[in-house]
Parts: structure tokens; sequence; C-alpha cells
């Protein structure tokens, strides 16, 4: 068995397989199909973007296909940076330069204020069409200074309550268990038989 997800990001592979490869089920990604070239991603919201990807490498492969479209929200930013997490401090900045840019945007503002989640947009597109998509979320606030090594993107700005630590401090098992992402794949995966086996 084998899942195909339509991304480039090599962390959300990571995290895809932490989930599915314990199941026996071989992950795949755009890095396996580098005849695909990349998808703009025009949509305004999570749902869109995901359609996007996931449409064009159904088409392309004749095959059932997944992906991701995620992104951190900020409360006190008015929902920033949103579908432009990836590209926040400009389209060739790295992941530091964009959660810096977060931070900076936040340097006076209370802890109280400083609320924000985690979005994770799946979309399931078949060759024959139909389409679906889910919306995991996971609540938080953003930290002061980056702290922890794991995960990628915005983790290490990213203070987990329950947990008391930065999702970047969380193992790749630990962030799945509470993650958007992790969120989001249950919800899937729940919906799975009903939508795609009838
Ligand atoms: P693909 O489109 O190829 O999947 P991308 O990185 O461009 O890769 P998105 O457009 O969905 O993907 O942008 C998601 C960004 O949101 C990602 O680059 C991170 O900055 C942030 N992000 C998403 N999930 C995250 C997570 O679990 N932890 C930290 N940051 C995350």
């Amino acid at each position: 068995q084998e899942i195909i997800i339509a991304t480039n990001n090599p962390g959300k592979v990571k995290e895809f397989q932490t989930i599915f490869e314990p199941k026996g089920i071989k992950v795949k990604s755009l890095a396996d199909f580098p005849e695909v070239s990349e998808v703009e991603e025009t949509g305004t919201t999570f749902e869109e973007n995901a359609l996007l990807k996931a449409s064009a490498l159904a088409e392309h492969l004749g095959k059932t296909v997944l992906a991701d479209d995620s992104g951190l929200e900020v409360d006190a930013l008015n929902g920033e940076p949103g579908v432009y997490s990836a590209r926040y401090a400009g389209t060739d900045k790295n992941d530091r330069e964009n959660y810096l840019k977060v931070l900076t945007k936040l340097e006076n503002v209370p802890d109280e204020k400083r609320t924000a989640r985690f979005v994770c947009v799946l979309a399931v597109v078949q060759p024959s069409g139909k389409k679906h998509t889910v919306r995991g979320t996971c609540e938080g606030r953003i930290a002061h200074q980056p702290i922890g090594e794991n995960g990628f993107g915005y983790d290490p700005v990213f203070f987990v309550e329950e947990k008391g630590l930065t999702m970047a401090q969380l193992t790749k098992e630990e962030k799945s268990e509470i993650s958007h992402r992790g969120n989001a794949i249950k919800l899937l995966t729940k919906q799975w038989d009903e939508l795609f086996l009838t």
C-alpha cells in the first residue's frame, strides 16, 4: 500500500511517514516525481491551495493523491501569516527568517494576547475528479524566543500549553499526537472508507 502526497516540504513528508509507515503504508511525495512541475498556490484559503496541489498531481498520475496546505494563524496579527506562512518574510527566505518576523511583530505583545493556531487542510483528489477536504487545528501561543530543534517551520516559536514545551521540543510521535496535521489525518482516516470505498 502507498499514499502519494503532493508536497515538496521534507518536514511534512517526515510527519506523514511517522504516521503511515508503522501501518505499513509507504509515503511518496513530489520528490518521487521529478518530472512534475510546481503548482502555483494562487488560492486565498488553505482549502483552495490544498485542492490545487492535489488536483494537479492526481490528474498527472491518474491516481488518488493527497495534498497538505497548512500554516500559522496569529490572533494579534489578524490571522497572519496564514496561507502565506511559507513565504512570510519573502519567497527567498527560510523558516528562521519567517518565525523571526513573527517574533519581531509581536515584540510588545503580552503573553495573554499571543494566542495562535496551526491549521492543516488535507485535500484528497481521485482520478475520477472526486474531491474531499478536512481541516485539523492545534491551539497554542507564540513564545518570546525560539526553543527546540525538532520539527520545522514555526515549531520553535509555537508554545503548546498542555505540554509546557514548544512544538520543536516534542518528538515526532508526540507532535503527531496533538498537531494540526495529526488531527487532520485522524479526521480523514475516520471518513476514508465511507468516502472512497463507496
Ligand atoms: P508544499 O506546498 O510543497 O506542501 P510548503 O512548505 O510550500 O510545501 P505550505 O504552502 O502549506 O507548504 O506552507 C506551509 C508553511 O506553514 C510551512 O512552510 C511552515 O512555515 C508552516 N507550517 C505548516 N505546518 C507546520 C508545522 O507542523 N510546524 C511548523 N510550521 C508549519
